[in-house]
């Protein structure tokens, strides 16, 4: 078991694009666990390989008020996507402290393997549907923070370049 390094915006690394999983063996189910147990303990409710520096298009979430239904989506796909549009405060890990409205479709239909590499298809609404759309883009390279204009991308640039000389 370990807790990994979450990187933040605005690392270059945070950019990258992730690979799909090819192999599904006990060093991606160790990725998992720790990805878990990462997420668990930031505490997030999401959590992209890309954050961790993993470049492999692997993500975990839970929703759950227990925190005991982790869920584990390997190659994720949006198959299907409404047409009618919502608008929700989102938060990243990687960009911490920074909360702002993003607009995304309300409903998604995801198809992804487990760990074990078993296919499953989902259909998310809700807080599920604007969770595995922000991870999604992580795992594409994109922070929430490029949803925003650039006059809010420059705020919070400078918001973030303030804190870190403080520290
Ligand atoms: O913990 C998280 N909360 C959150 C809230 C609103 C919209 C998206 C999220 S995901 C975030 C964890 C994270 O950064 N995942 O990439
Ligand atoms: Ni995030």
């Amino acid at each position: 078991m370990a807790l990994l390094t979450i990187l933040e915006y605005p690392d270059p690394r945070l950019t990258k694009v992730a690979e799909p999983v090819v192999v599904f063996d006990d060093a991606l189910r160790q990725l998992v666990r720790d990805m878990g147990e990462t997420m668990y303990a930031a505490p997030g409710v999401g959590l992209a390989a890309t954050q961790v520096d993993v470049h492999k298009r692997v993500l975990v979430m839970d929703l759950s008020e227990e925190k005991n239904a982790l869920r584990v989506f390997i190659n994720p796909q949006i198959e299907w996507a409404s047409d009618d549009l919502v608008s929700c405060e989102e938060g990243c890990l990687s960009v911490p402290g920074i909360y702002d409205q993003v607009r995304r479709p309300s409903q998604v239909r995801v198809r992804a393997r487990d760990e074990h590499g078993a296919e499953f298809v989902q259909d998310c609404s809700e807080a599920l549907a604007v969770c595995i759309q922000h991870e999604i883009d992580h795992l594409n390279g994109k922070v929430f923070v490029q949803h925003l204009s650039m006059l809010k991308q420059a705020r919070v640039q400078a918001k973030l370049r303030k804190r870190r000389v403080r520290r």
